[in-house]
């Protein structure tokens, strides 16, 4: 791979899944027990705000059992290695891959890890108290909520992330059903001589706009990528 030299990498919840982390739209996973109306939408946290963040409070807590495994490393020794420009953009909130080493990486939808105060955008690292009781450190409101993107909201960093798509060589997507708007489009963003390679257990809803699909876990087959 390293004679293409700008290299962007999606990543979803399955390549957080060999760690112990649920997907969402596997079987068992977190959107067949839960429903995302509930849960991962500004109206339901306006509804019941209690119900959403103890909700987040249960998944972060998870974050303490749980460790990067073979795939986060291997895009860590990527990202050290690899030659010309890199960005790693990931849709999922656990700290697994900034764990594992990653730095140059997007974090679309957000951190478990974080708050964010909904009066002037501040972002805090998060602590229990937070999001209940604390007026923002920043600001002094009182509307801290988890940074979290919910359903109809706006992905973070999109036009740093929409600059790496065109200008990628090539674009490898790891571990995302290709379900969920704007990520699942960006194989359709690229340009033409761009090579995109799909590594998923099985083929995605996007999976025709990749020119390779390498099918498997991404405990093994990511770390056969890059080496
Ligand atoms: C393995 C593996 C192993 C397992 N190895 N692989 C109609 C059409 C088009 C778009 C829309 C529409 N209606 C609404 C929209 C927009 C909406 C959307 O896309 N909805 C669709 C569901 C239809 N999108 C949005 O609202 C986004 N915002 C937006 O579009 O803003 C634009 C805008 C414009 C103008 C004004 C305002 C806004 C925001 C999306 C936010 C997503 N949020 C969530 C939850 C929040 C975070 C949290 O609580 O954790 O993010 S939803 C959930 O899905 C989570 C994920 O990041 C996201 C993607 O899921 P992912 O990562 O792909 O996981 P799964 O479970 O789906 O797939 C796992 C995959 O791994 C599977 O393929 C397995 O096979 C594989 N796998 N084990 C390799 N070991």
């Amino acid at each position: 791979m390293a004679e293409m030299k700008r290299l962007v990498v999606l990543t979803g919840a399955g390549i957080s899944a060999e760690s112990g982390l649920a997907t969402f739209r596997d079987p068992g996973g977190l959107w067949q027990r839960f429903r995302p109306q509930d849960l991962a939408t500004p109206e339901a946290f306006a509804r019941d705000p209690d119900l959403v963040l103890g909700w987040y409070d249960a998944r972060r807590a998870q974050l303490a059992e749980v460790e990067p495994n073979p795939a986060h490393l291997a895009l860590a020794r990527l990202e050290r290695d690899w030659p010309g420009d890199f960005l790693l953009v990931t849709q999922n909130v656990d700290d697994l891959h900034a764990r594992a080493g990653s730095r140059r990486m997007v974090q679309m939808h957000g951190a478990l890890k974080r708050v964010r105060c909904t009066a002037c955008d501040a972002r805090h690292d998060w602590q229990a108290a937070l999001p209940r009781a604390t007026p923002c450190p920043a600001c002094g409101a009182a509307r801290l909520r988890p940074d979290i993107v919910w359903f109809g909201e706006m992905p973070l960093e999109m036009p740093r992330i929409m600059a790496a798509l065109e200008a990628a060589d090539i674009f490898v997507a790891i571990g995302t059903s290709g379900t969920v708007y704007p990520a699942a489009g960006f194989v359709r963003m690229l340009p033409r001589h761009a090579r995109s390679i799909e590594v998923n257990l099985e083929a995605s809803a996007v999976a025709d706009g990749f020119d390779e699909l390498r099918q498997g876990p991404a405990g093994t087959l990511v770390p056969a990528l890059v080496e």
